[in-house]
């Protein structure tokens, strides 16, 4: 197996063995394979599409869903994988029917095996190293990370009926790209770029399906807590998995609570009619080990954000959408199907309460709309100087004990610095004291990790107010941590939209060439992080 698509990669190379996520090389083959196949479908799309034949919606989240599970931590189910190639295949071989000439498709196009041991030859042929090239490779899957990241968002958008088809149609296009041996370092930098912007307009999509389903985030104080009664615990992204929790666990006696990213559903006023619908329990997703067994119940992963399972809570973890786990139990249910929580809860009712492991509240809500509501209050911190710097700190958090660099770096902050944050990288501070400037809270969550969107409404609405030419002349600064490849669309939106000096931690990507990396530093000013003392000066000083 090759895979460095993630931050904690093996050895800041790339994972061989096994991942460190817990990746077997079995399913990293058949992730490969799945990619591989996804994109030969892709250039039937596209093709079809040049001779003006429809591609139906079903296709279009097809190709998403298959982008979404290959994500670190969403699938680690070798079965699942194959399935998928296997249902992949016999719609490429409907659509192949459809077009006019087969005479210049790629051989991911054609390609056709449903026997198991053909596929595993082949999953070895069509992987990351097949790419000779290493800027070319890095570019690649730089872009197919992307791509990845903003299917994921889509596929959020999705489930709440929201649709943006010429997003669909980039992924195609582009994938197909992808394949291509013609193109130059140069082009693929360009479709680089054209990512970017596709994931402004997937982020702003599901931006427009959260908002329009479940009402604007508002300022909201989470209780970190439990109560007597059992629970379950919700983690992952997608939020109309946990409506649905919600609605079937009404008058049940079970509670909820959210884990890592699904903390933000609280900030969103449709959920807060919700009685049992508690609070916030525990840390980031990779604190889940202890946390999920100290939870004492059920637990339901809506995507990825998955630590292979300990054996004492793994008969209580339940997947579902892209996520897999073998030996977990997966609640089936498509787009626009209602999901039967029922074992779930039949099992909570089984289950201890959860043990209490912290007390108290984090305040949270900061996205667009809640700032924007406050913007004279911000403006007249801004200008009387009591705000003299807003430091993006949005992003991932993550095992590497280097990651402490972020709760440091809060810490140091200047008294007069607010952070802006989104993801689950906001656990290594957020339940810091680090008070408030004039009634703002020093730490502004906007929610998930796609509401990174927010924060980049919230720059251009201030750019407006304060009538700059560019975005980089706003006091903010940028130290974002990254870990998967959610984290690498939003990363290429703000490249997109002009944001220079990122900086990027705890390590740069090891999918980076040396070359590549140069054209970042160069074009984008992207610098990775020191330590807290000389990071401080550069930002400050
Ligand atoms: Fe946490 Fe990073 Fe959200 Fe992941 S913010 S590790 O991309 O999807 O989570
Ligand atoms: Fe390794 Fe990350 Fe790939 Fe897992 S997702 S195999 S940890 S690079």
């Amino acid at each position: 197996m090759f895979c460095y698509q993630c931050q904690e990669t093996a050895g800041c190379q790339g994972c061989t063995q096994m991942g460190v996520c817990g990746k077997t090389p079995e399913v990293a083959a058949m992730q490969d394979l799945l990619i591989y196949v996804t994109k030969g479908l892709a250039e039937i799309t596209t093709k079809l599409r040049d001779e003006k034949v429809t591609i139906e919606k079903k296709i279009n989240h097809l190709i998403t869903w298959n982008l979404f599970t290959t994500i670190t931590n969403a699938n680690f189910d070798e079965a699942v994988f194959i399935e998928r190639i296997k249902n992949t295949l016999n719609v490429k071989k409907e659509l192949l029917k459809k077009l006019s000439t087969h005479s210049s498709l790629s051989k991911a196009a054609i390609w056709e095996e449903y026997d198991i041991a053909q596929m595993k030859k082949k999953a070895a042929e069509v992987g990351v190293l097949a790419t000779e090239n290493e800027d070319v490779r890095s570019l690649r899957e730089l872009i197919t990370y992307g791509l990845k990241g903003l299917c994921a968002y889509l596929k959020h958008a999705n489930v709440l009926e929201k649709e943006n088809e010429a997003v669909d149609i980039f992924v195609q296009e582009t994938l197909m790209k992808l394949l291509d041996d013609s193109l130059s370092v140069d082009d693929l930098i360009g479709l680089t770029l054209q990512t970017g912007k596709f994931g402004v307009d997937g982020m702003a999509l599901l931006d427009d399906a959260n908002t329009s389903a479940y009402g604007n985030p508002e300022i909201t104080s989470v209780n970190l807590g439990v109560r007597a009664n059992p629970g379950i615990l919700v983690s992952g992204h997608d939020l109309r998995d946990i409506e649905m929790l919600l609605e079937q666990t009404q008058g049940t006696g079970i509670d909820v609570y959210t884990h890592s990213e699904m903390l933000p559903a609280h900030y969103y006023p449709a959920f807060k009619k919700y009685d049992n619908f508690v609070g916030n329990y525990g840390n980031a997703w990779w604190k889940q080990k202890e946390e999920f067994e100290s939870f004492n119940g059920p637990i339901l992963m809506t995507t990825n954000c998955i630590v292979p399972p300990k054996s004492s809570y793994k008969e209580r973890l339940f997947t579902t959408g892209s996520a897999g786990m073998v030996g977990c139990k997966h609640i089936p249910g498509s787009e626009g199907e209602k999901k039967d929580f029922k074992e779930l809860i039949n099992l909570a009712k089984t289950c201890q309460p959860p043990t209490e492991i912290e007390t108290g509240s984090i305040v949270g809500g900061f996205a667009h709309n809640q700032v924007f509501a406050l913007a004279d209050k911000v403006v007249d911190a801004v200008k009387s100087g009591a705000i003299k710097k807003f430091v993006v700190m949005a992003g991932c958090d993550g095992r590497a004990k280097s990651r402490n660099y972020y709760t440091d770096f809060a810490k140091a902050l200047p008294k007069d610095a607010v952070i802006l944050t989104a993801g689950c990288a906001k656990y290594k501070y957020i339940k810091l004291d680090l008070g408030d400037i004039g009634g703002i809270p020093r730490v502004l969550d906007a929610g998930q990790c796609n509401d990174s969107y927010s924060l980049v409404l919230i720059a251009l609405k201030l750019q407006e107010i304060f009538g700059l030419e560019s975005v980089n002349d706003l006091p903010i600064a940028y130290n974002i941590a990254w870990y998967e490849q959610k984290a690498v669309i939003v990363l290429l939106s703000l490249l997109y939209l002009g944001v220079k000096n990122i900086h990027l931690g705890p390590t740069l990507p090891a999918f980076l060439s040396p070359n590549v990396a140069n054209v970042l530093v160069e074009n984008f000013g992207i610098a990775g992080i020191t330590d807290v003392e000389n990071d401080m000066k550069l930002f400050f000083e």
